[in-house]
């Protein structure tokens, strides 16, 4: 017999309650227009989502410093907010709830996205072996310049913006982009940090601005609707640990100190295997009040199992949200998937965006 699946059961997030355990993860989509602003389909792209018990951006820049690849939305901008208020009211509209994911992509990123044309920053000024998109074409992520210490309480800073820029946007929360090799990860992981500052040096140092960062949003938005999320073990963007374990051990501790309303795990290679590397998720799970949002691989049977063994509160799907609108209600129904495609992710406009088709539209195509 097979188990019985929670993915259907309501859950509460803080003071948001979820109608199902359904996450749609952040997925970077490249169609923003002029000033960065989120593009005139955002709207009705995540209003087909709505049924996702909670829906989370794409990355979203804090700063002009903070984007890395062209075409991504930031939230710094007048402009943005209202670029962003159209998308959450159509969410909202439609009975959904929605958080903005806070990003600042660090190293990966080109002099041709920076002001003036400058070096991207980083922790330490070592190039990422990676590429980036820009200007219509992959390219080598540019030689960063170390920020100095000077420097980092204006990013700070700008994470406390961009959160009351999204709380004024009509956001229900936000999450703290601490994963993927970008400008936090990059901070936390020795691969990347080789400071000799309060920032550099121990795990304390290292985890020093994520946890700073998380401290100013939860401040603003409040901890119960500020999430963060992490990946202890992924190669993106060139990212690596010589020891993630007690990094992220304590990195978690302290998050839960804070009393965020939730950790998403990307759990293995994101995108990728998810047995990369040795990484016990059950210790961050345990030392976490706040809910666990499992990422990375998921489909309906392993999320049951996750579920019910009360390994992860939701789960957050990413490639299966951008060809199914209605996945939960496909995966309800046993009804089968549209496929993805991959060469409509990045970029361009409704094909692959806005027009994949829900069941119902399926079926009246069909007759
Ligand atoms: C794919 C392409 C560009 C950016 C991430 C924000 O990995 C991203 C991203 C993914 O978190």
């Amino acid at each position: 017999m097979s188990t019985p699946t929670k993915l259907f059961e309501p859950y509460k997030l803080g003071p948001i309650t979820l109608p199902n355990r359904f996450v749609m993860a952040p997925l970077t989509r490249n169609r923003a227009v002029e000033g960065f602003v989120p593009g005139p389909l955002a709207a009705e792209y995540y209003g087909q989502r709505a049924s996702a018990g909670l829906l989370i951006t794409e990355a979203s820049q804090i700063s002009q410093q903070g984007q890395g690849y062209q075409d991504t939305p930031g939230i710094y901008s007048k402009e943005q907010v209202a670029g962003w208020r159209k998308v959450t009211d159509r969410v909202h509209e439609l009975g959904g709830r929605i958080f903005i994911q806070l990003w600042h992509v660090g190293r990966i990123s080109h002099t041709s996205l920076q002001v003036n044309n400058g070096a991207p920053v980083a922790p330490s000024a070592i190039r990422a072996k990676g590429k980036t998109f820009v200007g219509g074409t992959f390219a080598d992520v540019s030689e960063p310049r170390a920020l100095a210490l000077e420097e980092i309480p204006g990013i700070i800073e700008s994470f406390r913006l961009a959160t009351a820029n999204a709380l004024a946007a009509g956001f229900d929360g936000v999450e703290v982009h601490g994963a993927n090799g970008y400008l936090l990860d990059q901070f936390a992981k020795d691969g990347a940090n080789k400071r000799t500052d309060a920032y550099g040096g121990s795990i304390e140092n290292r985890a020093k601005l994520m946890l700073e960062v998380s401290k100013v949003v939860a401040a603003e938005a409040g901890a119960d609707r500020t999430g963060i999320r992490i990946s202890p073990v992924t190669p993106a963007n060139d990212i690596s640990d010589s020891n993630p374990q007690p990094l992220f051990d304590y990195i978690v501790d302290h998050l839960n100190a804070l009393k965020l309303t939730y950790i998403h795990v990307i759990e293995g290679a994101t995108g990728g295997p998810r047995d990369i590397a040795p990484f016990d998720y059950g210790s961050l799970r345990k030392r976490f009040k706040g809910a666990y949002i499992a990422n990375n691989g998921y489909d309906f049977d392993l999320a049951t199992k996750v579920l019910a063994a009360d390994q992860a509160d939701l789960i957050a799907f990413g490639k299966p949200f951008i060809s199914n609108p209605d996945l939960v209600e496909r995966l309800k129904r046993g009804a089968p998937l549209n496929e993805y495609d991959k060469n409509t992710f990045y970029g361009g406009g409704a094909k692959g965006y806005t027009d994949y088709p829900a069941l119902g539209a399926a079926l009246d195509a069909a007759q």
